[in-house]
């Protein structure tokens, strides 16, 4: 009887080798299954396989070549890396005749042991070798002694002691009968050789049924029942078979089914009748791991602008410019042909943030601009922001930017605002308190002064008013109507909608309620100071400053 493997220490997860041999060693049937490429090597994976047979045919057959070394034995090994990058369980390299000689074996080993490939199993035919089931018995055998030099050279090459090789008996193929099987089963076992395979083209399990019975279990025995897979699988574990190989059943799978989707659609000129038979996109993305990406993103791409949502607050006419919103509403008020909702946009598609969301009212059927989310909040006559950005709370992102749909600005204030640190960060413009402004501004009181000799100052937002003078003191300047709430400050915005949706006067609330209320239950707002280089549009006289903020 074969010895057995090192008794498993289930505390310390097993490398993909030492699972490889575990799976020969072990005297209970188990079984690998057949993958050629990344996405079926996932799905054996997930059926609950415990290992992968990189099948040399279903590999060259998914290159679209044939099972005669036209694919290059680095091709190979290349789709292996892809198949072993996604898999935590071993896979099993059908290595054909190991693509040369004792010293291609050895590189093929070191290359194999690079990309986590837990073993391979080489056949004793000669290069190219044509796949067995392919007028098996005009194919010559290897010399004995030169293929126990190959097993010998594999052996003595790999640095993981658990990594196998597995020796392909072809005998039978090649119309050779039991007792060549045997003289060389045993020339390759004692040349090192970690498991025999037999293989059979019969339709019937007797060949290898007699080969085992011979064997004996002088080492684990591996078996592919491709042409005799009638043969019930206890027959097989009666045997003492080790490991069954189910060789090519997932591109034969793959390519019945492609065959007949792609007929279909051919002869139907429609997607109609095949959407219920295939994947949906969805199992796709699963499968590719889309979601970890997702996660990813969050934590290190762009300072989390992907997960950054814009609100935008649109719900409103623009009275003073009444004569223009007869039929639209100001935010989609032409600016050099572009609407200014669409300039808004483009500053945010520019700085990656995609996701945008704008809460209509007024004329709310003719906002269109593309890559933003409309919704409505159909009480905009009677209410106010508030009750718009309250729409929108069902929908809020992790990481938001609250603003007016009537700002217009430098992209360089976007910028510097996704960067400016703090849960929530108002936008406040230290020179625009010496201006005359058009609307009815917001002045901010600061705990700090700008300084227009420092940058990034750490300054904290006291209130929000609409006169320039109360009894916080002087303004330091004018709030733009931006707000960048990052996770806790969103949550703190939300607990505060939800607390002020409980006041009578909720619907005349705005913003600037809101900011005060956040600071009032002692929430941090972060000051960014910037001079200039913004708009609020109100007046016609807005219009024509706009223009040259255009850009
Ligand atoms: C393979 O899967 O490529 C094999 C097994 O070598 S068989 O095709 O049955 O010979
Ligand atoms: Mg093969």
């Amino acid at each position: 009887m074969h010895q057995i493997f090192t008794p498993i220490n289930t505390a310390t997860k097993l490398n993909k080798c030492a699972q490889l041999r575990l799976l020969l060693e072990s005297p209970q049937l188990d079984f690998i299954m057949e993958a050629h490429n990344g996405i079926s090597a996932r799905i054996v994976e997930e059926a609950g396989f415990k290992g992968i047979w990189a099948s040399g045919l279903a590999l060259s057959a998914q290159y679209g070549v044939r099972d005669n070394n036209e694919a290059s034995w680095t091709q190979v090994v290349e789709m292996l890396e892809f198949m072993s990058d996604v898999t935590s369980i071993p896979i099993l390299l059908d290595g054909d005749t190991g693509y040369g000689n004792f010293n291609n074996m050895r590189r093929l080993v070191k290359k194999l042991e690079q990309r986590d490939i837990a073993g391979v199993c080489i056949e004793d035919k000669l290069f190219p070798k044509t796949n067995s089931f392919i007028n098996g018995s005009r194919q010559a055998l290897a010399d004995i002694d030169e293929f126990c030099g190959k097993i010998k050279a594999g052996k003595d090459s790999q640095t993981d002691r658990n990594f196998c090789i597995v020796a392909r008996l072809e005998a039978l193929i090649a119309g050779w009968d039991l007792s060549e099987a045997m003289r060389r089963a045993e020339a390759y076992h004692a040349a090192g050789a970690n498991a025999i395979l037999i293989h059979s083209k019969s339709s019937r399990p007797d060949q290898v049924l007699a080969f085992a019975k011979e064997w004996g279990g002088r080492s684990p025995l591996v078996i592919i029942p491709t042409k005799y897979y009638s043969t019930p699988t206890a027959v097989f574990r009666k045997a003492e078979v080790n490991l069954v190989i189910w060789a090519n059943h997932m591109i034969r799978a793959a390519v019945a089914s492609m065959q007949a989707i792609a007929r279909e659609v051919k002869a139907s000129e429609t997607l109609i009748n095949i959407e219920d038979e295939v994947a949906p996109v969805k199992e796709i993305f699963r499968l590719q791991g889309a979601d970890e990406l997702i996660e990813a993103e969050k934590r290190y791409f762009n300072n989390g602008r992907q997960n950054t949502q814009a609100i935008v607050l649109a719900a409103s006419r623009g009275q003073e410019l009444a004569g223009l919103t007869q039929d639209k509403p100001k935010v989609m008020l032409p600016l050099g042909g572009k609407p200014l909702l669409r300039l808004l946009v483009d500053k945010f598609k520019k700085l990656a943030i995609n996701d945008i969301t704008v809460v209509a009212g007024y004329k709310a059927e003719t906002i269109n601009v593309p890559g933003t989310k409309v919704i409505c909040n159909p009480d905009y006559e009677t209410t106010g922001e508030l009750a718009s950005l309250a729409v929108a709370q069902t929908s809020f992102g992790d990481e938001m930017l609250v603003l007016y749909g009537d700002l217009l600005f430098r992209s360089y204030i976007l910028h510097d605002l996704l960067e400016c640190p703090g849960e929530i960060v108002a936008v406040v413009d230290s020179v625009a308190n010496s201006k005359s402004v058009s609307g009815s501004p917001d002045y901010a009181y600061c705990s700090i002064p700008d300084d227009l000799s420092l940058f990034g100052q750490d300054v904290n937002l006291l209130d929000i008013s609409k006169t320039a003078q109360t009894q916080v003191g002087k303004s330091s300047g004018r709030w733009i109507g931006m707000l960048r709430l990052r996770s806790q400050g969103r949550q703190w915005l939300s607990e505060a909608l939800n607390e002020l949706q409980k006041r009578p006067e909720f619907n005349s609330l705005g913003l600037p309620e809101l900011c005060n209320y956040l600071i009032e239950q002692g929430k941090s707002i972060k000051v960014l100071y910037i001079r200039g280089n913004w708009l609020d549009v109100n007046s016609l006289d807005d219009l024509d400053l706009a223009f040259q903020l255009k850009q």
